[in-house]
């Protein structure tokens, strides 16, 4: 069978029929959610809703819709046995793990919440991983979901932007489709997405740059200084403020992306959320052939003690993040 769609891209016997229904779930949310975008201040999606998230943040009802589409869709997957998002404060349990296990589903909804209202780029980020070995015969527990990034089975994102645009791994590569709107099918349209290894853009939010630490300083100093500094090369600067599209960019034609720790909240990791945001993003660039680093070591290999914690972000083109690396470490 020739894999031209998700459908068929699904249908392949390496991907556990049970996870390709939940994918196809996620994916079918997904849909829903880019037909509410694409409405925006023609339908009723737009604003405040008045409430916010666990993280203090002021929801907006596209926050809320996109993540009651998810939730609806999903627990109808036989596979998947609870879910979790960055717009609940506790996990949504769907359905008793049986005996041959189950997955556990974690999305951001809608990434980029503050690029709604000026119409830029937003996305959905998701996670999959599986239930504990230990779950069969009971409902999940939160603890369940204290997993390292390195167990997910499964992560993506969408991008709503110009195209729908949906950027998948199972853990064999990264391939994107393409949300044809006249049919609402995934095409496929790129089978094997690869990090180049040569990058001259990076992307950080510089309006922190008082606030950044040391290695993170000399990074961007070394990268502005151009051609006649240590870099021997002019670099560009870009940050869309939604991570999906900023790391997009990344995956598609190299870069690096930093969300890192700063001295604003010095308790605090970072801003982005490892189970949302970090993790599944992770595993997509290292897939596509890049690497992460949370300012001390791989961000898959990341303990997790709970649901909504912050991570430090870094990552991107390989070359580049063994520099951090090498910079954080001096
Ligand atoms: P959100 O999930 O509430 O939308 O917040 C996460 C977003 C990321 O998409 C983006 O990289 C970052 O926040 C931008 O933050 P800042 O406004 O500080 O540049
Ligand atoms: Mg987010």
């Amino acid at each position: 069978m020739s894999t031209t769609n998700l459908a068929a891209y699904l249908s392949q016997s390496s991907i556990p029929p049970r996870l390709a229904e939940v994918l196809a779930a996620v994916a079918k949310g997904c849909v829903e959610i880019s037909a509410q975008v694409r409405r925006g201040a023609a339908g009723q999606i737009m604003g405040a809703l008045g409430s916010e998230n666990v993280q203090g943040e002021v929801q907006q009802k596209l926050d809320v819709l996109s993540n009651d589409i998810l939730l609806a869709l999903c627990a109808k997957a036989e596979g998947l046995s609870a879910m979790a998002s960055e717009e609940m404060e506790t996990i949504h349990p769907v359905r008793e793990v049986g005996p041959e296990g189950g997955y556990l589903l974690l999305f951001d909804p809608l990434d980029g919440s503050s690029n709604i209202a000026v119409n830029v780029s937003i996305g959905t980020i998701f996670s999959i991983l599986p239930t504990p070995a230990d779950s069969s015969g009971r409902a999940v527990t939160e603890a369940d979901f204290l997993q390292p990034g390195r167990h997910q089975v499964a992560a993506g994102y969408v991008v709503y932007g110009p195209q729908t645009q949906m950027v998948l791994t199972v853990g064999d590569g990264v391939c994107a489709f393409t949300l044809d709107p006249e049919c609402d099918d995934w095409v496929l349209t790129n089978p094997a997405m690869a990090i180049p290894a040569e990058t001259k853009e990076f992307a950080i939010n510089t309006a922190n740059t008082r606030h950044w630490a040391a290695p993170v300083s000399r990074y961007v100093e070394e990268c502005l200084a151009g051609v006649e500094g240590p870099r021997g090369k002019d670099f560009n600067m870009r940050w869309v403020a939604s991570m999906v599209a900023d790391v997009h960019r990344v995956i598609t034609r190299g870069g690096v992306f930093m969300y890192p720790w700063d001295k604003r909240e010095p308790n605090r990791p970072g801003k982005l959320r490892l189970m949302y945001e970090a993790n599944p993003m992770a595993l997509l660039v290292e897939q596509a052939g890049g690497a992460s680093f949370d300012g001390v070591g791989d961000t898959l290999d990341a303990e997790v003690t709970s649901l909504h914690q912050r991570a430090s972000v870094m990552m991107g083109s390989k070359a580049e993040i063994a520099r951090l690396r090498d910079y954080h470490a001096a």
